[in-house]
């Protein structure tokens, strides 16, 4: 449900409460739902108390307008009503908000800001970030989120250039209804008093609706003395029949309530059109006219599951692993100097670099491989522990390909724990030596026995691939640092860096279910967009993979995963190797 604050030109201000009926009227029917409604906008504490003064004399009475409602305050009325809503709370601090979204207990959230304008959904905020309406999956990414628009103008078409403050979110659970119906109550000067109002096209451009169907419009009058009665209720309820029943050939008796639980065939919530109504489409005399934020659904959307996209966020060649297989063999660094493009594996603890490394020799040995030595547990404790270079043996003895890896210790959060980062820049320029034993605490010298001192081309790092659990929280603040000051380092030896986000499988159940919904997860395009964000890799250059750890045998779609992100990280590698 949702109140949409407004205010005409001239005397007499406008406010619509605008209903989306699907949730409430599976519940009380909609002669309770439009008269709870109709008491949130009468009753004693309504809005419009103020309005009706007990039929004081109108010299005698100051106007009061209470119209000014955020989101959330009109959303705490219509609950108050007893009018299903979502469950929700507001928060004014992003820390606030973290702990709104856990109290919530649901991973699929939304974050509104709560401006006092319409358009909010397509609105940009000072600092960049897009979207006053932001779908979010946990409350570390609520808090993040809310962080962007607390505190920070939002703008939008309604607002202008000068846009507005946003001083609080409303974080509440996300719906998926299944069809749209909207109403308003409004205080409209033609019939001096509340007009109910119903629309069974949802509201985008109803204006043209208003104009080309306005059999599709109810408008009835009410009296605030008697209030609604039983036939409005019911001819605003009918406005749903016409959406669901569109040649209207059911008869009477078919006509009675019908229940839609919005759990089938769901549709995304808030949809990719979202808009908010202008407050100033308000102003038409005669119709209070609410603009709807859904799309009408279709009549049946193909069902999709909530948590995956009908259109992948990237195409991928499923099944096409022949092609790729014949690139990486064929593979050969130009510059023969180098001889082999070397790939520096970094990331936290436990984030599968090791597996990773046994991944790649499995998918392109075409059997299961266990070279580099990976936990078998989740641990805490950096399992690699030493400086290590795999390379990935290929038929005939002596025989190996042109790409290797180099498998460090994990990053821990603080200091004196985890690899060292100096290390890691050591390594980049080839100064560390095979089989070093990393030490958390004090970094590698150029006066110790595992320092390189004159790297050839080939002991150089030619590729960074930094990994990275799609399964991991909030990116923790520590390890966040100490791989930007990694990423910096690359970048400013010029060497190429990629991202691998692993255990895909275990963050999205879509994604375990079926690989190919890897790139329809909404999940993990959020992950990605946030990793993207937080390291300022770009997100063409992340891949999602999912490592072999159980399994026995291969698979095709976790082939493609793995051969996506080698070929990107041989063309990354192969690219720099030229330079030197
Ligand atoms: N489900 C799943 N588990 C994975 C995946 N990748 C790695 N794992 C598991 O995660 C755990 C840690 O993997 P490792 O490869 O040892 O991680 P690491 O980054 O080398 O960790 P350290 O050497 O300890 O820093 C192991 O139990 C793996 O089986 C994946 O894609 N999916
Ligand atoms: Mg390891």
């Amino acid at each position: 449900m949702r109140v949409i604050y407004s205010t005409v030109e001239g005397d007499m201000a406008t406010s619509l409460i605008c209903g989306r009926l699907t949730a409430s009227l599976r519940t009380s029917g909609a002669r309770n739902t439009i008269s709870s409604a109709s008491k949130v906008l009468c009753g004693t504490s309504g809005l419009f108390a103020g309005h009706v003064s007990h039929l004081q004399p109108p010299h005698l009475q100051q106007q009061q307008r209470n119209l000014s409602l955020h989101e959330y305050m009109s959303i705490g009325l219509l609950k108050e009503a007893g009018i299903s809503v979502p469950d929700g709370m507001v928060a004014s601090s992003s820390e606030e908000a973290y702990s709104v979204a856990k109290q919530i207990g649901s991973k699929d959230l939304v974050v509104k800001a709560q401006v006092l304008a319409g358009g909010r959904g397509k609105g940009t905020f000072e600092g960049g970030l897009k979207g006053g309406v932001r779908i979010v999956y946990s409350p570390e990414e609520a808090r993040d989120i809310s962080s962007q628009m607390i505190g920070r103008k939002l703008y939008t078409k309604q607002t202008g250039e000068a846009g507005r403050i946003c001083n609080q979110v409303f974080i509440c659970e996300r719906r998926y209804p299944r069809r749209e119906y909207y109403f308003a109550i409004t205080m409209e000067r033609s019939y001096q008093g509340p007009v109910l109002i119903g629309s069974s096209q949802g509201g985008v451009n109803i204006e043209d609706v208003a104009a080309e169907n306005p059999d599709a419009i109810v408008k009835e009058p009410i009296d605030i003395v008697e209030g609604i009665k039983m036939e409005q209720a019911v001819k605003v309820k009918l406005l749903s029949k016409q959406n669901t029943d569109p040649d209207n050939t059911s008869t009477d008796d078919e006509k009675k309530p019908e229940i839609c639980t919005g759990d089938e065939n769901p549709a995304p919530y808030p949809p990719p059109d979202y808009e908010e109504p202008a407050p100033s489409s308000c102003t038409t005399p005669e119709l209070a006219v609410f603009s709807t934020d859904y799309a009408t659904p279709s009549p049946s959307p193909p069902p999709t599951s909530p948590s995956t996209l009908r259109a992948p966020w990237r195409q991928e060649s499923w099944g096409n692993n022949q092609s790729y297989l014949h690139y990486v063999n064929h593979y050969q660094p130009e510059n023969e100097a180098v001889g082999y493009i070397r790939v520096l594996l970094h990331g936290p603890v436990g984030a599968g670099k090791s597996t990773f490394i046994n991944s790649v020799s499995s998918v392109v040995r075409r059997k299961m491989a266990n070279q580099a030595l990976a936990s078998s547990d989740n641990s805490e404790i950096s399992f690699t522990k030493e400086y290590k270079t795999h390379c990935i043996q290929r038929q005939g003895r002596g025989n190996f390909y042109p790409f290797v890896f180099n498998d460090v210790m994990g990053l821990e959060e603080g200091t004196g724990r985890g690899v060292h980062v100096k290390d890691i820049k050591l390594a980049l320029k080839g100064h560390v030596m095979e089989g070093y034993k990393f030490n958390p605490v004090s970094p590698l010298t150029p006066s110790d026995h595992g320092y390189v001192s004159h790297p050839s081309p080939g002991d150089r790092v030619h590729v960074l691939v930094c990994l990275y659990s799609a399964n991991a929280g909030d990116m923790r603040g520590g390890v966040l640092q100490k791989m930007r000051e990694i990423r910096e380092a690359a970048s400013d030896l010029g060497i190429p860096q990629i991202a691998v986000i692993t255990k895909i499988d275990e963050a999205c159940e879509e994604v375990e279910n079926n690989l190919r919904n890897t790139f329809k997860s909404r999940y993990l395009n959020t992950k990605i967009e946030e990793f993207s964000r937080n390291l300022g890799i770009p997100i063409n250059c992340i891949f999602p993979v999912k490592n072999y750890c159980t399994e026995t045998l291969l698979d095709d779609d976790v082939d493609t995963l793995i051969l996506s992100a080698l070929r990107a990280i041989i063309d990354f590698g192969g690219d720099f190797a030229n330079t030197l």
